[in-house]
C-alpha cells in the first residue's frame, strides 16, 4: 500500500525544459489541467498528496521521480544525470525528511536519475541510461544490498529511462514495450506487451487498487483491463512532449 505522494507543479519555464520529442511545444494551459488532472486521479487511489509549488529555476523539476527512490525503510538521493537538473534534489531533501529519517546519497562520479530505477518486490532493476552511469549504479546496489534487497543492472539499448518501457503492476505482471519485449531478464514475470505505436504506455503506476494510465492508448489499456486490472485514465499530451511519463511524476511511499 502507498500512503503517500509527492508532485510538484510545472512552472512556466517548463517550456524551456528538456526535450527529444519532436511533439511540437508544450500549451501550460493545458499542462496545467494535465497534472491538476493527475492529482486527482491519485487521490482517487486514497493517497494523501503533498504538492509543491513550481521552482522556476529548475524547468523539468515537476518531473520528481528522477530525484530520489523512496523504500519502506529509506530515502535514496539521487545524483540527477542532466546537468540543468542535478540540484532539483536540493529541495526535495528537505520534503523528504519530514517522512524518513534514513538517507542515502548517490555521489559524483556517480549519477542515477529515478526514472532508471524499478522495484519489483525485493528487487531492483536499475537501468544505464543517457542519464545514469556503471559508477551510479553500482552506488545504488551497494546501498540497497545492505537492507537485503537484490539489484540487477540492465543496459539499455533505445529508451530513455528504464521506466519508459516497463512498469510493474502487481500480481507478477510488467507492462512491457520495446527492448524489454523480449529481454530475458524480464522472462519470469507476466508480460502485457505494448505495440510499438503505444510504446508511451509502457509507463504506467499501479496505485493502491489502480493502474493510472497515459489516456487513448486504447490497445494497451484493454489489455491491462483485461488482465483483471482497475484502470484510471489521465491525460498527458503536454508531459510526453518533453519526454515525461506518468511515473516521474511523482513519487509514491
Ligand atoms: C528530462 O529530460 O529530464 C525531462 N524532460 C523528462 C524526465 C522524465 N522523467 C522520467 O522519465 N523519469
Amino acid at each position: 500500500m502507498f500512503k503517500n505522494a509527492i508532485v510538484k507543479k510545472p512552472g512556466e519555464s517548463y517550456i524551456n525544459g528538456l526535450t527529444t520529442s519532436d511533439l511540437g511545444s508544450p500549451d501550460y494551459d493545458l499542462l496545467l489541467q494535465q497534472h491538476e488532472a493527475y492529482i486527482k486521479a491519485l487521490e482517487k487511489c486514497d493517497v494523501t498528496i503533498t504538492d509543491l509549488p513550481a521552482n522556476e529555476e529548475f524547468p523539468d523539476s515537476t518531473f520528481v521521480e528522477d530525484t530520489a527512490v523512496l523504500t519502506k525503510e529509506f530515502a535514496i538521493i539521487c545524483n540527477p544525470g542532466a546537468s540543468s537538473r542535478n540540484r532539483e534534489t536540493e529541495e526535495m531533501v528537505p520534503v523528504l525528511k519530514n517522512f524518513y529519517s534514513l538517507f542515502h546519497y548517490i555521489q559524483a562520479p556517480g549519477y542515477v536519475d529515478g526514472g532508471d530505477v524499478l522495484q519489483i518486490d525485493n528487487k531492483f532493476y536499475i537501468g544505464l541510461s543517457d542519464r545514469t552511469n556503471r559508477h551510479g549504479a553500482e552506488q545504488f546496489k551497494a546501498i540497497v544490498e545492505q537492507y537485503q534487497y537484490e539489484a540487477v543492472i540492465v543496459q539499455l539499448e533505445e529508451f530513455f529511462h528504464l521506466k519508459t518501457g516497463i512498469a510493474y503492476i502487481g500480481n507478477d505482471t510488467v507492462v512491457v514495450g520495446g527492448e524489454f519485449i523480449d529481454h530475458p531478464l524480464f522472462n519470469g514475470y507476466k508480460k502485457i506487451i505494448v505495440p510499438k505505436e503505444e510504446e508511451y504506455a509502457s509507463n504506467c503506476i499501479r496505485v493502491n487498487d489502480y493502474v493510472i494510465m497515459p489516456e487513448d492508448f486504447t490497445t494497451t489499456i484493454s489489455k491491462v483491463e483485461n488482465a483483471g486490472f482497475n484502470v484510471i485514465e489521465v491525460p498527458m499530451s503536454e508531459f510526453q512532449k518533453h519526454d515525461g511519463g506518468l511515473s516521474c511524476l511523482s513519487l509514491r511511499f
